[in-house]
């Protein structure tokens, strides 16, 4: 049957009227349940060895486009429906981003699905079901406050399943209840993410805002993403949640084991399981245990786990090498302490140095320590990150396992980051260089021989205004923000961190509305925007965001300023605005101090959209500046060596470049100057500034002049438009290399083993 008729039906038996005379909200729950029953007939990926890729945050925004591109009916919706009357995108308005991860983290752990299926690799994605995800963020008296961020509805993706296992705690027992989402691959197959939950978590326990009782277990277990861990009860919670995770997913992978009846000494024939930093570190005891439970002896036990496991390690900094002192875990989950004592032992005896031991001599237990000795494979996710380990954070590892280490350069998934963000790009490059890319990405360099035609580049530059355009209209109806497409869009998004140093831009906007204000006005108008969350307990990034939006409130109320220089913080930043931001963005921001960005994905999704990278020496930023060449790309700043060597001899000291550098100390002090403190809160504002001059502990002052030496440089490179355009054309046709199919196809090759 033809797709029109088909659809046609299915809006009958559904509501029995047609298409066009169905309201938004009963179109989409039309699509949804349309799509959903295609993945059910689809076929699922099969294979003889099994993924487990066990994640805390799986951020894969809506899916409804998603799925129809990886059905490949995308176009053939989207023209019925206008025939019909109605839009795809008022329509996908509908549907509720779900709200399970935090940053890059979460969102590699959804294109890496994506890219799974799509090269037929059998796998589930293991996670948990927040009922209130992270929290929604909103901006009050130009301060964030958060509150809850509920996205599940009656009509979504999630489905509740009959699985169900009993994880025991010291004090209860809570049943765990399995649910799923389909997963679609570009191959029309499917895998699922399965994501436990409790039956008895109760949203009404929240009080104000997003407080709620720690201690009620049985209430409050998968309320949020992330809760609170600035006190104990609130760290212990965190531990709740780690190993309802960890041993439902052990628990399932028994099951299947046992439905397959495989020989549990050969479990690793038949399992790979990939931890997600340190979240669910805990796998390894609890695998253990069970196959103790099921006639292997401990050495047996450990051995396969071993060779079962695989752990990612995504930072440097400590919130992810995360420690819990040995009383919190023997409080909560005492049947892993005999396991985690033996593990220990067993690391002793493999070295003598106090650096790998994963019970520390002030008992606590190091649960990247733990991942290490006990799996088969650490990968950092970017080559310099993966150096770092290596050479500095893990040496002492690194020399006893070599062969453990090994780099996985994360990737994007461009069926969601160019062939559903950006539609008009898509065809552009169709026309230009076929649809070859879309199965091999690395054929995006076909781009390159139109580097100097004319057509292609104004062609090019055109979609770019396009682009612009849609998010200036987006950001109206959504924010009743107004900005002039005709400025250069400067945007960062990312988490909001010290290390990530969305204060350092903020004092680039102090230099320029300083230079306005003595008349000295750049050539273009520029917008600079921002989209980023804070953790709650996080009161400097809270701060800086305070100072983010006090100095877009100031250049609001200055006529002339506001002519040439607009700052704007989206709220609540999420995969839905990233899909219209990054497609709009003329400049990619990725300023972390260098060695502290682990990777960045971002940055990818940017460059394949056409935006050239202002950046430091970091992550992925290093590779992306190898494959376009010093002309694309604008790199600055103190490199990595240089800032760990600052770090190892404690050498830095901001209070002296504020007090030597006069322009630093304008910007800086200017924070706190009275037309700053009339529209803000003082005592915030002060914070910020006191804490740059006294700590500044990511080095911002060190970098903030090349910093805005270098943005000079790009903001003039766009002036000449042609020449920028080809700037633009480089960075995509460069771009393949970072498709998340590569990536996967290395973990398989390297890691984990799957026949396809
Ligand atoms: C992020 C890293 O900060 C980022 O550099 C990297 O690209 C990404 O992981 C994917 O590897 N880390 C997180 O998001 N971490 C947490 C805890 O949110």
């Amino acid at each position: 049957m033809k797709l029109e008729n088909e659809l046609e039906e299915f809006a009958l038996a559904m509501f029995d009227r047609s298409i066009e005379n169905l309201s938004d909200k009963e179109c989409y729950v039309m699509l949804l349940n349309f799509v959903k029953k295609q993945l059910a007939k689809a076929e699922p990926v099969k294979g003889k060895k099994k993924l487990y890729y066990i994640s805390a945050e799986f951020l894969i925004g809506k899916l409804l486009s998603n799925n129809l591109i990886n059905l490949k009916i995308y176009h053939e919706v989207k023209d019925i429906l206008e025939k019909n009357g109605k839009s795809l995108s008022e329509i996908e308005d509908i549907e509720l981003e779900p709200s399970l991860g935090n940053g890059g983290l979460g969102r590699l752990a959804a294109c890496f699905l994506d890219s799974i299926t799509t090269l037929d690799l059998y796998a589930d994605g293991v996670g948990l079901n927040y009922h209130l995800g992270l929290f929604l963020q909103k901006f009050e008296n130009k301060e964030q406050k958060e509150y809850p961020n509920p996205w599940m509805s009656e009509d979504s993706w999630l489905e509740k399943t009959d699985g169900q296992f009993e994880v025991p705690f010291k004090n209860l027992t809570l049943p765990s209840r399995m649910y799923e989402i389909m997963v679609s691959g570009y191959n029309g197959k499917t895998n699922k993410l399965k994501l436990f939950d409790l039956d008895t978590v109760d949203e009404t326990i929240l009080e104000s805002g997003i407080g709620f009782d720690k201690k009620n277990i049985e209430k409050n277990l998968t309320l949020f993403l992330y809760p609170d861990d600035s006190d104990e009860d609130g760290r212990k919670l965190r531990i709740y949640q780690q190993y309802f995770l960890v041993s439902s997913a052990a628990q399932m992978i028994m099951q299947e084991m046992k439905e397959k009846n495989i020989d549990l000494h050969e479990l690793h024939k038949y399992a790979v399981v990939q931890i997600n930093d340190t979240h669910p570190s805990m796998v390894i005891p609890e695998l253990i245990r069970l196959l103790m439970e099921n006639g292997l002896d401990f050495e047996e036990a450990m051995h396969e786990v071993e060779q079962t496991c695989a752990y990612t390690n995504h930072t440097i900094l400590a919130e992810a090498l995360e420690t819990w002192p040995y009383h919190y875990l023997e409080e909560i989950v005492p049947q892993l302490m005999p396991i985690i004592e033996k593990l220990d032992q067993v690391a002793k005896e493999r070295s003598n140095n106090e650096a790998t031991f994963i019970i520390d001599k002030n008992n606590n237990i190091h649960m990247a320590s733990m991942d290490i000795h006990f799996s088969k494979s650490t990968n950092g996710v970017a080559a310099i990150h993966t150096d770092i380990l290596k050479n500095e954070e893990l040496h002492s590892f690194y020399e006893l396992y070599p062969e453990k280490f090994n780099n996985k350069t994360n990737g994007i998934t461009f069926r969601r980051w160019l062939f559903e963000a950006n539609p008009e790009l898509t065809k552009f490059l169709d026309e230009r260089i076929g649809e070859g890319y879309k199965k091999d990405a690395l054929e995006l360099r076909k781009l390159l021989e139109y580097k100097d035609d004319l057509k292609t580049l104004d062609e090019l530059r055109a979609i770019k205004h396009i682009k612009k355009r849609q998010l200036k209209t987006y950001l109206r109806e959504k924010q009743n923000i107004e900005i002039d497409d005709h400025s250069i869009y400067d945007i960062q998004i990312k988490r909001l961190h010290e290390y990530k140093r969305q204060q350092m831009n903020a004092l680039y906007i102090i230099d320029q509305y300083l230079r306005i204000k003595r008349g000295e006005y750049p050539t273009h108008p520029i917008t600079c925007i921002f989209g980023a969350k804070a953790a709650p307990a996080y009161i400097l990034a809270k701060d800086i965001i305070h100072v983010i939006l006090t100095l877009a409130e100031l250049i609001d109320q200055d006529e002339v300023v506001k002519q040439h220089l607009r700052v704007v913080m989206v709220e609540n930043y999420n995969v839905t605005k990233a899909e219209k931001l990054i497609p709009a963005a003329d400049i990619s921001e990725q300023i972390s101090l260098a060695s502290k960005e682990a990777s960045g994905t971002s940055n990818m999704k940017f460059m394949l959209n056409g935006a050239v990278t202002l950046g430091t020496d970091d992550g992925a930023n290093v590779e992306i500046h190898d494959l376009v060449g010093d002309d694309n790309i604008y790199i600055f700043g103190a490199k990595a060596d240089e800032v760990i060597d600052h770090y190892k001899n404690q050498d830095y000291h901001s209070y002296d470049l504020y007090r030597q550098n006069a322009h630093i100390q304008e910007l800086v002090d200017f924070i706190t100057s009275d037309k700053m403190m009339d529209l803000g809160n003082p005592e915030l504002l002060q914070a910020v500034h006191d804490d740059l001059i006294n700590k500044d502990w990511f080095m911002t002052l060190l970098d903030v002049e090349a910093y805005i030496e270098e943005k000079h440089k790009i903001m003039e490179a766009y002036e000449d438009r042609l020449a920028w355009s080809k700037k633009m054309l480089v960075n995509i046709a460069m771009a393949g290399y970072f498709s998340s199919d590569r990536t996967i196809e290395q973990y398989n090759e390297d890691i984990w083993k799957l026949e396809k």
